[in-house]
C-alpha cells in the first residue's frame, strides 16, 4: 500500500509540483482515476475529506490527513518529511517560491481557462512573464547560485524551493520550448539550476514517467491549445 493518495488530473501542471516533492522525498503515492477525483470535486462538500475548489488534493493515509490547496500540500509534505529549512525566513521565503510557481501557471493559463489567450494578450503577458522569471534569477543571485553550482536558497542541498523550481521551469520548457528559449534568454542561471535538479535522480525518473503518462501534455484542455496556438507549437 502506497503512504498517499493523490487526487490530480493524468497532467503534470499544478499535480506535478505534489509529486515531484513526494519523489524527492522518496515517498509512495497512488494516482487516484480521474472520475473518482471528478465525482469528488462535484459531489457533496459534507463528503469531501477536506473541503476543496479543485485539485490537487493529497491524502495521507497513516495520518488519516486531507489537504487541498497546492501551497498547503507542499508545506503539509515538508513540515512531516522534515524537508523545510532550519530558519523562519526560509521557511517562509520556500512557501512564497511555492506560491510565486503556483501564481505563474495560474497566469500562464489565464486562471484555468477564464478567458483564451489570443496573439494581443500573449504579446502583452510577455513582460510579465519575464519578469516572473527575473525574480528566480535574482532570488538565486542573493542566495549565491552560479551558472553551474548552488541552491535557490542557498545552503548544501536541494531544498524544496528547488524542487519546485526545477518542476515550473523544466516542465514548462519541455512542453512549451518557446518558453524554454525566454528563460534561457531572461534568466540562465535559473534555466540551468533547473536542469541541474531536474536530473536528479527521482526527478528524472518522475519526468519520465510523465512523459510515459501523458505524452507531451502540459496542463491540458482548450487553454493549452490556445497557448500552443499563440506561442506556435
Ligand atoms: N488554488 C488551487 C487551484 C486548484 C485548481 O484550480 N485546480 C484545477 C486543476 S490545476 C482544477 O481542476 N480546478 C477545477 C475547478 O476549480 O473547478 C491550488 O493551488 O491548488
Amino acid at each position: 500500500m502506497s503512504d498517499y493518495d493523490l487526487y490530480y488530473w493524468p497532467v503534470p501542471f499544478r499535480g506535478q509540483f505534489v509529486r515531484a516533492v513526494l519523489a524527492h522525498a522518496g515517498r509512495t503515492w497512488t494516482e487516484v482515476d480521474p472520475a473518482a477525483v471528478a465525482a469528488l470535486m462535484d459531489g457533496p462538500v459534507a463528503q469531501m475529506p477536506v473541503p476543496f475548489m479543485g485539485p490537487p488534493l493529497l491524502i495521507d493515509r497513516k495520518a488519516q490527513i486531507a489537504v487541498a490547496q497546492m501551497p498547503a500540500v507542499v508545506l503539509y509534505l515538508g513540515e512531516t518529511l522534515g524537508l523545510l529549512p532550519a530558519t523562519a525566513a526560509l521557511r517562509a521565503l520556500t512557501m512564497k517560491i511555492v506560491s510565486d510557481a503556483n501564481d505563474v501557471i495560474d497566469e500562464l493559463t489565464i486562471d484555468g481557462g477564464r478567458q483564451m489567450w489570443t496573439a494581443k494578450r500573449w504579446r502583452n503577458f510577455v513582460p510579465r512573464l519575464r519578469k516572473w522569471m527575473s525574480f528566480w534569477e535574482e532570488t538565486g543571485r542573493r542566495h549565491g547560485v552560479t551558472a553551474d553550482a548552488g541552491f535557490l536558497l542557498g545552503g548544501e542541498e536541494p531544498g524544496i524551493a528547488d524542487v519546485v523550481t526545477a518542476i515550473l521551469w523544466s516542465t514548462m520548457a519541455d512542453r512549451l520550448p518557446l518558453i524554454g528559449v525566454m528563460l534561457e534568454e531572461a534568466a540562465p542561471m535559473t534555466a540551468t539550476l533547473s536542469r541541474r535538479i531536474s536530473e536528479l535522480p527521482p526527478l528524472s525518473k518522475l519526468a519520465a514517467k510523465a512523459r510515459q503518462d501523458y505524452g507531451g501534455a502540459y496542463c491540458g484542455g482548450q487553454i493549452e491549445a490556445s497557448l500552443r496556438e499563440v506561442l506556435k507549437v
